[in-house]
């Protein structure tokens, strides 16, 4: 059965809207009205630059990866455009399954195109010919719109062998995941689209040098490919006065928990943890908010004049993910919380490692020793949590065994869990 469809609640006023502006307005299905609402002026401004041009402009808007790891996008697609080998391919990472996101799936469902053109925007600047879109197993109805928007756009000169008369060839491929969230770790992602185990490489070489079949790849997450449309629409100054020198242009942030209003919030950076949670209805006798998903970090109820930035969230020890804020009343028993996280991580390791695919085991048990006991943690049991998180965080080959004990340590360090 098809879940509902996600939801967006533009805040900033339909009109002040950058990545949003679409969603609700245009009907998701039709390129005409895609057309009609602005759609393909960035590609076309895309073929008036030129790739180095295309290049240049995302550099300078400051534009950073969106799916948690904030790399600079100009720097990946320099470094991809720049490889000799060739082909080269472009990846967008839609396999999106951290806890607590959904703003990619927004803007899949509600602005399907949009993707559809950034995608072929960004093959043109990387000097790639065919773009994978690897999304999520579990978006049923975002599969059906983009499937029917890349059929649309072939069939209209928009893909396919000679895009829009310029002499350039692009299209796309959609592979599907198959419910493990490690698969939306970059290389894992390319050996589950060559046919393999979804497991992750060791890096370097990094995907720009070495990626999909061992080609150079550049590998995007959805909201920050759809971020090259207004950088070349309104030009990559007016995009970098968008938010703050440190994090520049929109965000899109994923609300959930304990507040009136949940959904997808766009903002420009800079606005406060507060504000946010002031516009979705945040409820009383707030007790913690997780910011950045499982593999981030959760902050107490006085820290809410965190900027919503990278370097804020970094100076305030902690991270902005890739944009989830999930609010926690005091009804939520966090002991039981922090098992859910643990039993996650135990689930989704993929198990090449020993740090990972044991320490995931040992956090969970600790932890369920400490639910056991009502909440009320033995001495020795933290120092066991503590001694697996940092070997965890050290020694594990990916991103999914570093950040395991992330939300653990900062549960027990600034709430006080078991205190
Ligand atoms: C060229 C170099 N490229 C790094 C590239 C690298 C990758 C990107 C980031 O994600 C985050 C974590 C969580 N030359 C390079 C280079 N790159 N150095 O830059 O790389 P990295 O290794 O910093 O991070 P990552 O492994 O790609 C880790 C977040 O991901 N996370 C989950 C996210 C989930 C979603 C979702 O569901 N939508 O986004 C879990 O850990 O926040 O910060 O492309 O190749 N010298
Ligand atoms: Fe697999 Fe975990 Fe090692 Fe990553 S850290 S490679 S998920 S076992």
């Amino acid at each position: 059965e098809e879940p509902p469809a996600a939801m967006a609640v533009p805040q900033v006023g339909q009109d002040g809207l950058v990545l949003l502006r679409r969603v609700g307005v245009v009907d998701p299905e039709s390129l005409d009205d895609y057309r009609a609402h602005g759609g393909y002026t960035a590609l076309r401004r895309a073929f008036e630059l030129g790739p180095a041009g295309v290049v240049r402009e995302v550099s300078d808007s400051g534009l950073v990866g969106r799916g948690g790891a904030a790399f600079p996008t100009g720097r990946k697609w320099q470094a991809t455009a720049s490889q000799p080998d060739h082909p080269h391919y472009l990846v967008c990472n839609a396999d999106e399954s951290e806890p607590g996101t959904f703003k990619d799936r927004v803007i899949m469902e509600g602005d399907p195109y949009a993707l559809v053109e950034a995608m072929t925007i960004a093959g043109y600047a990387t000097g790639a010919h065919k773009g994978y879109l690897y999304l999520r197993g579990e978006y049923p109805r975002a599969l059906r719109r983009l499937e029917r928007a890349i059929a649309q756009a072939r069939a209209r000169g928009f893909l396919g062998e000679d895009v829009l008369g310029q002499g350039y060839a692009f299209d796309i491929e959609i592979r599907r995941g198959a419910g493990a969230y490690i698969c939306g770790e970059e290389t894992a992602l390319f050996n589950s689209i060559e046919g393999y185990r979804g497991e992750p490489r060791s890096k370097p070489p990094f995907p720009v040098e070495k990626g999909l079949f061992g080609k150079p790849t550049v590998e995007n997450n959805v909201e920050t490919l759809v971020n090259v449309l207004p950088i070349l629409t309104m030009g990559a100054p007016a995009y970098a006065a968008i938010g703050t020198a440190g994090s520049t242009g929109p965000k899109l942030f994923c609300v959930s928990g304990s507040v009136d209003r949940p959904g997808i919030y766009e903002l420009p950076f800079g606005a406060t943890l507060g504000d946010l949670l002031t516009r979705a209805g945040v409820r009383d006798r707030l007790r913690a908010v997780l910011l950045g998903g499982a593999a981030g970090g959760f902050v107490r109820p006085d820290e809410l004049e965190i900027p919503l930035t990278f370097e804020g969230t970094r100076e305030a020890g902690t991270t902005l993910g890739s944009g989830v804020v999930m609010a926690f009343d005091d009804t939520v028993p966090l002991p039981r919380l922090l098992l859910r996280i643990a039993e996650f991580f135990r689930d989704e390791s993929c198990g090449q490692c020993v740090p990972c695919r044991v320490g995931t085991v040992r956090q969970e048990e600790a932890l369920h020793r400490i639910a056991e006991r009502t909440g009320a943690a033995a001495a020795d049991d933290i120092a066991l949590l503590r001694e697996v998180g940092r070997a965890m965080r050290d020694a594990s080959i990916c991103g999914l065994g570093q950040t395991a004990w992330n939300a653990v340590e900062s549960a027990i360090d600034r709430l006080g869990a078991y205190e």
